[in-house]
């Protein structure tokens, strides 16, 4: 039997190439290997202010993209969080063996409250309890996520060992797969490429936008004027050409930003043609996928039953081990 493999993304705004290079493009590669579920964690994404009015149109177009970007429903299971009720059942539970100091120690939560800073509200604190109860609703093994949920999965492992430890085994500890981008930084530079923040160049970006957005994008701040050498292992613009690009590329641009050969928007110019090129089959398959308006709403109903049979036998098991039936 294949080990049990699952992971999410929250339907918080366009699925950007971070997402990609750091998770999906990982998780297409996981899917022969594993039993695997992919779930568009909607109630995750309520925990920051949002437009109800737009919450289907994400979660439609996140699942399009992703299925675009190689994410087979034959191959997989995809479905929505909201779907399946055991997830906020299951989380309650885990809320009453989960110390508040862990809580309080999660980096995300610090970062975020400090974004939404007039929304700081119990569902943003209590979060990865949800994300935990995400996972072990499933038994899953293996999460492969990005650096940023690194934390979160540690805190599911000891969740999963307490409530084991508490009420007896059900549930195994699950362990991180990290892609070989789990870090990729927006165009600014600074901080991590997000959706929330404007800093992102999106999976079904049009070729024009995504040159835009490059042409603009920082690169080695201390390369001042294009006589200027710089250092490409400080520059953001390499880091993508590292995901983007040919061998011969990536050498061609860490020589040519050293000696000053090349100028930027010519290094940003050949980075721009590579994600053009790899980016535009997943936008051009979305795009057909949309425009059958009962594509989505099938994949989602077929995965939300299979993962409404598998949530419904682990909630029997825990509510017998709680006492409570
Ligand atoms: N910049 C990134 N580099 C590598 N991996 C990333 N991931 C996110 N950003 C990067 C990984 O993508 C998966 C889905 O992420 P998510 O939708 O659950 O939420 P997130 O991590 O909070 O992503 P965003 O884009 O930053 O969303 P917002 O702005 O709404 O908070 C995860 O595996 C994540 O690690």
């Amino acid at each position: 039997m294949k080990k049990r493999l699952f992971s999410g993304i929250q339907p918080s705004g366009d699925v950007h190439i971070g997402n990609y290079l750091g998770a999906i493009k990982n998780w297409v590669n996981l899917i022969d290997n594993y039993d695997c579920i992919f779930c568009i964690v909607d109630y995750h994404a309520i925990t920051v202010d949002y437009d109800p009015v737009d919450m289907q149109k994400r979660i439609t177009n996140a699942v399009a993209v992703n299925v675009a970007a190689g994410l087979n429903p034959e191959r997989c299971i995809i479905f929505v969080q909201s779907h399946v009720p055991e997830h906020t059942e299951l989380a309650w539970i885990l809320n009453t063996i989960t110390p508040m100091g862990h809580l309080e120690r999660m980096t995300q939560f610090k970062e975020k409250a400090q974004q939404h800073a007039a929304n700081i509200n119990a569902g943003l604190f209590n979060y990865p309890v949800l994300q935990s109860a995400d996972i072990l609703l499933y038994k899953a093994e293996v999460v492969p996520v990005g650096a940023d949920q690194v934390q979160h999965i540690e805190l599911a492992r000891e969740v999963a060992r307490k409530f084991n430890m508490c009420y007896g085994n059900v549930f195994p500890e699950p362990h991180v797969i990290l892609s070989s981008a789990p870090r990729i930084m927006g165009l600014d530079a600074k901080t991590k490429m997000s959706k929330s923040l404007n800093n992102y160049i999106s999976l079904v970006e049009p070729p024009e936008s995504i040159w835009k957005k490059l042409s603009v994008a920082v690169t080695d701040e201390n390369r001042k004027r294009r006589i200027d050498p710089g250092n490409p292992e400080i520059c953001n613009i390499f880091a993508l050409h590292k995901h983007f690009s040919t061998q011969e590329q990536i050498e061609w641009s860490a020589k040519g930003c050293r000696t000053a050969g090349i100028g930027c928007l010519e290094c940003k110019k050949v980075l721009s043609d590579n994600i053009v090129k790899e980016l535009t089959p997943i936008r051009e398959k979305a795009e057909k996928l949309l425009n059958d308006k009962d594509y989505v709403l099938n994949v989602l109903q077929t995965g939300a039953k299979k993962c409404r049979e598998i949530a419904t036998q682990t909630m029997a098991e825990v509510r017998a081990k709680l006492g409570l039936r």
